[in-house]
């Protein structure tokens, strides 16, 4: 009687089990792709192309002054392979401009030893002299007041692209006060022995090309972007082309 019980027990379970696995498998079906030859996100773009109202933001490069991969640059660790072809578009939510264009700046040196801070956001990205600003020794940082609350998309930020450059110890925060205590959000950092005491990063250093350093700010609200380096492989200065920050106004 005991043994036959158990048998009945142990083959109703058997048979709960399989039922069980059977509506598991029936349930997972929905979450499956209803065409798995639909291109998934990261298919058409390292940034990430998500569905949507989503547009390739309205970026115009500046003339390249060197073609091909920079030669090797000495001396500088944990260095970015460069990509080896033009980056692929960047989407963001349609109507997301450079809400920094022309927009005010204000610098830890507001003496440039070359050129003025407004030509960081006057729209001229060239490397040509005249185009750059040329900021003092070592640690210095830039920050740009949008003027209101956006939600940010990206940062694009060209140091310098006259010649191949690394520029050390970069940092880009955006906050929602001028002084930087309120809401901050570092959106890039590879300053990775913490030189700035502004937390140690995890981004690589990379060479600047004509192409500009394009940030993923991940649609974060905030109204102030500021960017730190600290000299650079050439020299001990810091220098900046344009800053743009691609944004749609904050609701
Ligand atoms: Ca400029
Ligand atoms: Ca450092």
């Amino acid at each position: 009687m005991v043994c036959r019980n158990v048998r009945i027990t142990a083959s109703m379970a058997l048979v709960i089990l399989l039922g069980f696995v059977a509506s598991a498998t029936l349930k997972a079906e929905p979450n499956k792709p209803a065409d798995s030859n639909t291109p998934t996100a990261d298919v058409n773009s390292a940034t990430s192309k998500p569905a949507g109202d989503l547009v390739p933001i309205p970026l115009v490069l500046p003339k390249p002054q060197f073609v091909g991969t920079p030669p090797n640059i000495q001396g500088i660790a944990n260095l970015e392979k460069p990509l080896g072809k033009p980056r692929e578009p960047f989407y963001a939510p349609k109507g997301t401009t450079n809400v920094a264009f022309k927009k005010s700046v204000k610098s830890s040196d507001e003496q440039p030893i070359i050129g003025e801070i407004e030509m960081i956001t006057d729209g001229d990205k060239e490397a040509t002299d005249g185009s750059y600003v040329e900021l003092g020794p070592l640690k210095q940082n830039i920050t740009i007041d949008l003027g209101a609350s956006y939600n940010i998309y990206a940062v694009v930020v060209w140091h310098y692209h006259k010649q191949p450059r690394v520029y050390k110890d970069v940092i880009v925060q955006i906050a929602g006060d001028p002084d930087f205590i309120k809401n901050v959000q570092t959106i890039f950092n590879n300053d990775t022995d913490n030189t700035l005491g502004l937390g140690a990063g995890k981004d690589r250093n990379y060479v600047e090309t004509a192409e500009g350093r394009l940030i993923d700010a991940k649609g974060v609200v905030g109204r102030y972007v500021r960017c730190y380096s600290n000299g650079n492989n050439a020299n001990d200065l810091n220098n900046y082309i344009e800053v743009e920050v691609y944004g749609t106004p904050a609701k």
